[in-house]
């Protein structure tokens, strides 16, 4: 038999996620946790980090990293309330490092919390009747919808259907109410994982539900995706997508992003049961001796779609129909105002790689505490890092402007289509993974790219943007028509070609380069889209017939 991954041994002998976790939260000789409880904290929504920046200095003067805890909030479709949002703003300012940041999985995260006040935050949280369980870990993450779910009649249906089928996934363990929320003790031989088992997934697995034809929850970079099919407003099922992901290895040819296939077509109630028997086949069918290759995206390649469709159809005890027609046009967020169906409104901010701070550029932390103080509505996370100011009655909407306006909070009436859509991971200081800068590079990089597009008299050219700091690819690059993926400080890997519409991996152009050479690059490359695109040809699909990146690339 292969050998399995160390992180296997560890979940199995945690007593369902247990570990050692209290002990290391009481150790008080040392910022860390024990190194198993580093694996099973995740599974809780918390992340051990270190400052980055410290890193060099503190091992000079023979200290221990500066570690802090990383803590993500799970949030099926991003929606909370304002009376949620300020106790997270609170939060934030008194046990994190004053910032709320909005994930690309429509959640939030709180960065810097010290162990000693680990416990305190997770309640704190909980006590906004949010949690943090299965954020992360080898489990269902946090379940994504398209975010104006007010459009039609269908959109609160669909982000019904989001709650559901986050809950449905959760896993069923007590240990989470033991260890944070002093909840009572429960034998660990008296609780069983139906879903997940001992040792729960293989890796992690992600889920969304999108609603055509706005793809902001790029549905084929998931494991398990859902395309709502709406006629005349009203929801007839879904089209289930199977086998996306991200995530790759500089180096590594095992490793790859994938466009999730289409597998068929299913009535809204038997939602669960296919999301069920699809867990359930990777949960036993998953790589669990190689972490790379673990996701579905590699199971699905290793026995094919056939193979793969057959075994859910077994575990569901019905088959899918054919897959219906459907038509995503774009996976930008629409900013500004937008009336709902029902009247009510919607407006929709820019917040720049999801960091909601007071900082040089505009008080918007304490701004969107002041928007939530009065905000009858609701908040709604995008998939783009953006925020929607939901629910909002026609005659509050001159109110929530003046606040905007005030708190410099309007960037969307000012900013470029590339400013507006880029997407920045967290990389740098906070991210044990990052080779390279990404949301604090992301406003240079963005001037820089505007600054050739105008050059080569393209300005206001729509183009996505995105960077990430290494290439697990946590703001989704590899669907991006321009990206910058880390190799190294202040180096990059250069990709062109994604479609806007999150349906086409890019595809490499240039390999670690600096950014003297990724400017040049984009000259080139945005002189050749003025002088030879075809009429409302995009710059991802010129790239690809240019031969910028493909076959003919050089
Ligand atoms: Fe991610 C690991 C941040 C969305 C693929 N991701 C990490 C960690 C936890 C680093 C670590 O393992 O130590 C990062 C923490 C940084 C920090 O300091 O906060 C991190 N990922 C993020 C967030 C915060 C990026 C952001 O700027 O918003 C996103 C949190 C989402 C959430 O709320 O749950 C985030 N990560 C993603 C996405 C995008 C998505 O899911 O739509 C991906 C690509 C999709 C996918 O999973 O295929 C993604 N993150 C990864 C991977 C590579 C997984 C793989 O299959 O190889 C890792 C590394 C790993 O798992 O080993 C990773
Ligand atoms: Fe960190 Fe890499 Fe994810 Fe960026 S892409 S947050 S650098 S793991």
């Amino acid at each position: 038999m292969t050998e399995q991954s160390p992180v296997e041994r560890i979940k199995r002998d945690s007593h369902n996620l247990r570990g050692t976790l209290v002990e290391s939260l009481q150790d008080p000789l040392t910022g860390s946790i024990r190194e198993d409880d580093t694996v099973l904290i995740k599974f809780h929504g918390s992340y051990q980090q270190d400052d980055r920046d410290i890193r060099d200095e503190r091992r000079r003067q023979k200290l221990e990293p500066a570690y802090s805890f990383m803590i993500r909030t799970r949030l099926p479709g991003g929606v909370c309330t304002p009376a949620q949002w300020l106790q997270l703003d609170e939060i934030a300012r008194r046990y994190a490092n004053g910032t709320l940041r909005i994930t690309t999985r429509q959640a939030f995260q709180f960065h810097g919390v010290i162990k000693t006040e680990l416990k305190t935050t997770m309640q704190a949280i909980n006590a906004s009747l949010l949690d943090t369980l299965a954020a992360c870990g080898d489990v269902n993450r946090n379940v994504m919808a398209s975010a104006n779910p007010v459009e039609t009649r269908a959109h609160p249906v669909v982000h019904e259907w989001a709650k559901q089928l986050s809950e449905h996934l959760l896993p069923k363990t007590r240990a989470y109410h033991e260890i944070w929320l002093d909840g009572a003790k429960v034998s660990s031989t008296e609780e069983v994982e139906p879903l997940y088992g001992p040792t729960y997934l293989p890796r992690k697995f992600k889920a969304a539900i999108v609603v055509p034809p706005v793809n902001d929850v790029d549905v084929f970079a998931h494991d398990l995706g859902f395309i709502a099919i709406i006629e005349n407003g009203e929801l007839q099922g879904f089209n289930l997508t199977v086998g996306g992901g991200m995530g790759a290895t500089h180096g590594d040819a095992e490793t790859h992003p994938r466009v999730a296939d289409v597998a068929g077509f299913l009535q809204p109630e038997q939602l669960l049961a296919v999301a069920e028997a699809v867990l359930t086949t990777q949960r036993d069918f998953g790589n669990r001796a190689v972490r790379k290759r673990a996701r579905l995206k590699y199971t699905i390649e290793d026995r094919g779609l056939e193979w793969f469709v057959a075994e859910i159809t077994r575990r569901m005890g019905f088959a899918l129909e054919p897959a219906r027609p459907f038509n995503f046009e774009t996976t930008g967020d629409r900013f500004g105002w937008t009336e709902g169906f029902d009247g009510r409104w919607h407006l929709t901010l820019r917040i720049e790689a999801g960091r909601v701070a007071d900082t040089a550029k505009g008080p918007w932390l304490t701004g969107l505490r002041e928007i939530a103080r009065v905000h009858r509505g609701d908040f709604r996370l995008t998939p783009n890092q953006n925020l929607t100011i939901a629910n909002v009655e026609a005659n509050a909407r001159a109110f929530i402007d003046a606040l905007v306006v005030r708190y410099g909070l309007d960037r969307h009436a000012r900013a470029t289509p590339v400013a507006l859509n880029a997407l920045a991971c967290v990389a740098l200081p906070t991210c044990a993974l990052a080779m390279a800068e990404a949301e604090r590079y992301l406003p240079r990089l963005s001037q820089l790219v505007d600054e050739r597009l105008a050059a080569n008299g393209l300005a206001g050219a729509p183009l996505v943007l995105r960077i990430t700091g290494c290439p697990n690819g946590c703001a989704r690059p590899y669907l991006a028509e321009v990206a910058l993926v880390g190799k190294a400080p202040g180096r990059y890997n250069l990709f062109y070609g994604g479609d806007g519409k999150g349906q086409r991996l890019n595809a490499l152009h240039l390999e670690n380069v600096d950014e003297p050479t990724i400017v040049a690059a984009l000259d080139a490359a945005f002189g050749r889209y003025a002088k030879e695109r075809m009429e409302g040809e995009r710059f991802g699909d010129f790239a690809w017939r240019a031969g910028l990146v493909g076959a003919q690339a050089a």
